[in-house]
């Protein structure tokens, strides 16, 4: 297989599992956006050595809602309990399978360019966390609104997630190897003229503004809220969905669009008992009274963070935004919604 038409069928492979969003990205521009070497990626494979003037390119992997009924999928056919981090699991397993089938590992020749890393965005430990948010941002992927943490995609905005970093050895591949992995990488560079440049913020001052002070707050509020990572014990919830609702929205000078509120409903109660989900279940859009009594999580600030980001960008929500059941999910990880 031509180089080109491996690159083309690791892409098509990562796809099919879900894992929508791929770009390539120079590690060269990555590592000159970080100050901090810890975080630097090698920029001639494993061992360092730079073997390509412009190179080498590394592969960013994320999705978007498209991941969701793949991943509900592989949880049926897994045998019970699952793994203690099912999706982070069921990641590792889509991108390990998308590179053996496209045969970019250890099946190639010594002297091939050849995949030596994978660096996933779950992975925090120290040797390991890679900043992924700044790897989409130089992919062009997501201009990465740092102040407010969020990564915005110019379809989906902030209704993505970043997955992993491919990484590609290129130190002792042979020069015929390299110079058709090069041509790959220079045509693709050109071809996504995202690859091009640094993406520009979507935001006006007065968006950044309001969404960085809104981060801000919420990091004061609710810091100790840490959903996956630590297991830190959740905030106690203060206040009902809808006066939460009401206040970020008398703040912002603006008013809950009636389908988002729905859909927040529907968020909210799939993470409170059973009776609440299924009212919620039923309740449609001038049918949301339930939301008056249902106790705001210690999440629904970050939820509302990336709500507001996207009415700024205008996205098209029916094609962008998670599903109520994704992200219940994501946000307050009732597993007995897989
Ligand atoms: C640790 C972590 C958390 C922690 C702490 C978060 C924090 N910001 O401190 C906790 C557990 C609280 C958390 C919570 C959430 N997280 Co989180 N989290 C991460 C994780 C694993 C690492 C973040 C990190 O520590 N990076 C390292 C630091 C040093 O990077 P940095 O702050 O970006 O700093 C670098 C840049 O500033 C860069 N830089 C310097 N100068 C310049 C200049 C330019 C122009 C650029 C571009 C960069 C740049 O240099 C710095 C490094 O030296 C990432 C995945 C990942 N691997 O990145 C997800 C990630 C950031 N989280 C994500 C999400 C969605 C969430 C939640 C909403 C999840 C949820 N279920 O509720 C919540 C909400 C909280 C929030 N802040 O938004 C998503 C964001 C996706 C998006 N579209 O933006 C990520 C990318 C995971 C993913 N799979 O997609 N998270």
């Amino acid at each position: 297989m031509t180089a080109a038409a491996t690159a083309h069928r690791l892409e098509q492979q990562l796809h099919a599992r879900g894992l929508d969003l791929c770009r390539w990205f120079s590690v060269r521009r990555y590592n000159g956006l970080v100050a901090d070497t810890r975080y630097h990626l090698p920029v001639g494979g494993a061992s360092g050595a730079s073997a390509m003037a412009g190179g080498p390119y590394a592969l960013l992997v994320g999705n978007t809602r498209r991941l969701w009924p793949l991943f509900r999928a592989w949880c049926s056919q897994q045998s019970q309990p699952l793994p203690p981090h099912p999706l982070n699991a069921y990641v590792d397993g889509a991108v390990e399978e998308a590179l053996r089938a496209a045969g970019v590992g250890d099946a190639l020749p010594a002297d091939a360019v050849r995949v030596h890393d994978v660096r996933y965005a779950h992975e925090t430990s120290a040797d390991r966390l890679l900043p992924i948010q700044t790897a989409a941002h130089a992919a062009g992927l997501a201009y990465y609104l740092r102040a407010a943490g969020l990564s915005v995609h110019t379809t989906f905005g902030p209704w993505i997630a970043l997955r992993a970093v491919v990484l590609w050895d290129t130190t002792s591949a042979s020069a015929a190897s390299l110079a058709e992995w090069e041509e790959v990488w220079r045509g693709l560079d050109d071809e996504r003229k995202g690859v091009a440049a640094l993406p520009e913020c979507p935001f006006t001052d007065a968006q950044q503004t309001e969404l960085v002070d809104r981060a801000n707050m919420l990091v004061e509020t609710c810091g100790r809220f840490r959903p996956s990572y630590a297991g830190v014990e959740e905030a106690a919830p203060a206040n009902t969905v809808s006066q939460m609702l009401s206040a970020w929205y008398a703040a912002s000078n603006s008013t809950v669009p009636d389908e988002a509120l729905h859909w927040i409903g529907r968020v909210c109660a799939l993470n409170q008992e059973p009776v609440m989900a299924a009212t919620a279940t039923a309740a449609t859009p001038t049918n949301i009274s339930v939301l008056a009594s249902c106790p705001a999580p210690p999440w629904l600030g970050w939820l509302l963070l990336r709500q507001r980001a996207a009415e700024m960008l205008d996205i098209d929500d029916e094609h962008a935004r998670y599903s109520a059941e994704q992200t219940a999910y994501h946000y307050g990880r009732r597993r007995d919604l897989l």
